[in-house]
């Protein structure tokens, strides 16, 4: 990295360190990276908003908001650039109308008119899956399309900005949903998602090809491109 260019830290806003690990591998070592591990009394954001974008802005601002609000924060958060980055994301099944959507990681846990229970966390990944493949136990294979989801939403915390705006990245991964779990890589529903062009579930695909073509892989090169161009980050090789 050029002299004139501080390395850049991001606080990932998540509990979830599949998540972290992916952030991580697709982004590179060019960033610095931190987690909500790192602040363990950070408050978690209700996820109640009706749209992946709305819930990522949401996680992202308010672990911004609640930083500002904390002296010292800056001795907590290495090097002169520091963004929050919150990631929502999800499964979009045609045959369910867009379920599980923003209700992704609850899914076994919602009523029957699709309502999650108030303040309850995350259902197992085992639960949702079976979930997921009761409801399509009758759905033909080419109707059982569906899509991977990633908003991340990026808001900068050193130096302050005191309107806390965000930027968002989307990233799409369409596919469909296997008859069966198969494979023991990645998490949440990857078991039973054959990306387009692949007749392997992600979950055996492996980590390295997941991370070239994923929805997360996805929305990361777009806020890297960002990054690129207001100079946070020096061109990729690929660039
Ligand atoms: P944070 O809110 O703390 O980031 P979370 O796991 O609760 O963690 P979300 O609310 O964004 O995150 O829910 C995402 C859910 O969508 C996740 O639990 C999985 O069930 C599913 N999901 C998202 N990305 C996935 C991926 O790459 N592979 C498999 N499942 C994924």
């Amino acid at each position: 990295m050029p002299q004139t260019m501080p390395q850049l830290t991001m606080l990932v806003a998540t509990r979830n360190a599949h998540k972290v690990q992916e952030i991580q591998a697709i982004l590179g070592d060019t960033v610095r990276y931190l987690s909500l591990r790192d602040f363990p009394e950070a408050p978690a954001a209700a996820e109640d908003e009706p749209t992946f974008a709305g819930n990522a802005a949401k996680k992202a601002r308010e672990l911004a908001r609640w930083l500002q609000g904390r002296p010292g924060m800056e001795f907590r958060i290495p090097g002169v650039n520091a963004y929050v980055l919150a990631d929502d994301s999800g499964l979009e099944v045609d045959a369910l109308q867009g379920a599980p959507g923003v209700h992704s990681a609850r899914f076994a846990l919602l009523d029957k008119s699709g309502r999650p229970p108030a303040g309850s966390g995350n259902a197992p990944d085992a639960e949702n899956n079976a979930r997921l493949l009761q409801l399509l136990q009758d759905v033909p294979q080419e109707r059982r399309t569906a899509r991977f989801r990633c908003v991340l939403s990026l808001v900068r915390v050193k130096p302050p900005q005191p309107a806390l705006a965000g930027q968002l990245f989307e990233g799409v991964c369409e596919g469909r949903i296997d008859q069966s779990a198969r494979g023991t890589g990645g998490f949440g529903y990857d078991p039973l998602f054959i990306p387009a062009g692949h007749a392997r579930s992600f979950a055996q695909l492996g980590a390295e090809e997941k991370n070239r073509i994923s929805h997360r892989a996805q929305a990361l090169a777009r806020l890297r491109q960002w990054l690129t161009s207001i100079g946070q980050l020096p061109p990729s090789h690929h660039e």
